[in-house]
């Protein structure tokens, strides 16, 4: 990509409503905008990493068996009457009223819709499990929008819904998006916790938070001093087989949110106990048949009897994650995104635009790696050095490319890694050497 082809408003100084880093960054590297209180625009920087995140979430769901459907933002009143949510929600779900006088809502969650999908189609145990999940805008009347992304009012969700037969069952698909959980933040480049966690207003007897560590995160959480070193790798996973004893390796830790912390449940005496604060990026929930029994979704077991379906839901905050990889990925200078989610590798940046020796090696070098299948932003304006070495550092790409006047003269390049900061001078042909085993 040529940076002058690209829409990227950088904003020189830090914007006087923004508390945290994470919300600084966002608006200063042109990420996103605000429309009105808790709701933003993304512009093609903030676009490009929240489909990366999308994608990694989609990706591990369909692995661990999950069909994607698509249901609407809005939603009629009706089925949330039926369950009993209607009132309960208050002011935090947005009404409306249209042209026929008919109740809507924006959903802030899909319990209900998705219910209603599943008792029109499925009738019997053989369907089961099943397991339909859905990427989708969400709208929450928050009291408090604050830290932009990540308590906004409308934000995006990836919330699926499980399907069984019966409560073992119900467990088992449980223990399958608590593992894809695990699987798809470390997918992120994130080490998340999961902790025991209160059902709130979606209800349930079996709930996990997955926390990032973050002093800027809006969750006091309590946690196992082990827990927080543990490596949270799940190798090999096979979603096909009993995962209860993966889940367990995490569990056996003491991990809970303020909520449901209770000083006495922690019996570790050789370890300790600490008090932080963490952003939660997602929430799951097992809550049984708190939605089929008013809705009537039943299925019929092996011997014909009429049973409601056992449920459960699983979110993760997909806008949040933008905020919360930025907490865990910056320094003064800017974001330093990981791998994993950076939207391109190698960030060209040429000193002296217009300069033809500048120009052509830049050029030279910028269709030789993008030959080589690699993702290159290439900094072809014509601005001054230290604003433009300043973007780069904002933007925070994986590997800085300095080229210059000076560097040209002595045919030696300026490599600069984001993270270190540590600056190798290569010669040409070095420098193609590295890119293409850093590929
Ligand atoms: C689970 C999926 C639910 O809504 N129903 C469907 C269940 N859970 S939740 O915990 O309420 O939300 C899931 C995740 O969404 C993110 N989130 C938010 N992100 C940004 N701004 C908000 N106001 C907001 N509210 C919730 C969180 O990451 C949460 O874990």
């Amino acid at each position: 990509m040529l940076l002058t082809r690209f829409f990227l408003p950088v904003l020189k100084e830090n914007p006087k409503e923004a508390e945290i880093i994470s919300h600084i960054y966002m608006l200063r590297a042109g990420m996103i905008q605000q429309s009105a209180s808790g709701i933003y625009s993304w512009l093609p920087l903030g676009k490009i990493i929240l489909e990366k995140v999308t994608d990694i979430c989609r990706q591990e769901m369909i692995k661990a068996g999950a069909n994607e459907i698509l249901m609407p933002t809005l939603q009629p009143a009706e089925i949330w009457k039926e369950s009993g949510r209607y009132e309960d929600y208050g002011k935090e779900m947005l009404r409306i009223n249209d042209r026929n006088n008919r109740d809507l809502l924006y959903g802030p969650t899909n319990e209900e819709l998705v219910t209603e999908i599943f008792r029109t189609h499925v009738k019997s145990y053989k369907e089961l499990p099943l397991n339909l999940f859905h990427i989708q805008w969400k709208f929450r009347d928050e009291v408090r929008p604050r830290f932009g992304v990540m308590r906004g009012r409308e934000f995006l969700m990836k919330d699926a819904y499980s399907f069984d037969m019966n409560y073992n069952s119900s467990i088992k698909s449980y223990n399958i998006m608590f593992i894809a959980y695990m699987q798809l933040f470390k997918k992120m480049g994130l080490k998340a916790i999961p902790m025991r966690a209160e059902t709130g207003p979606i209800g349930g007897d079996l709930s996990h938070e997955f926390i990032i560590i973050a002093e800027t995160g809006e969750s006091e959480v309590f946690v196992e001093r082990e827990l927080l070193n543990y490596e949270s790798s799940v190798t090999k996973i096979n979603y096909n087989e009993d995962l209860q004893e993966e889940v367990n390796r995490f569990t056996s830790f003491y991990a809970a949110t303020k909520e449901k912390h209770e000083e006495s449940n922690f019996h570790n005496e050789d370890n300790i106990l600490i008090k932080t604060r963490g952003i939660e990026v997602g929430h799951i929930f097992h809550f049984g048949q708190k939605y089929s029994l008013p809705m009537r979704a039943t299925i019929s077991d092996k011997e014909g009897n009429k049973i409601p379906v056992f449920m459960g839901s699983y979110g993760v905050g997909l806008s949040r994650l933008v905020g919360a990889i930025i907490e865990a990925n910056h320094d003064h200078k800017g974001i330093i995104w990981p791998k994993e989610i950076t939207p391109w590798d190698y960030n060209i940046i040429n000193l002296k635009s217009g300069d033809n020796d500048c120009d052509n090696i830049c050029l030279n070098l910028y269709n030789l790696m993008k030959a080589n299948g690699l993702e290159v932003l290439y900094d072809d304006t014509d601005e001054r050095t230290g604003a433009k070495l300043a973007r780069a550092d904002l933007i925070g790409l994986p590997y800085q490319i300095i080229i210059g006047p000076k560097g040209i003269k002595d045919q030696l390049y300026d490599l600069k890694s984001r993270k270190s900061g540590d600056i190798s001078r290569l010669s040409y042909n070095e420098l193609i050497n590295f890119v293409q085993t850093n590929k």
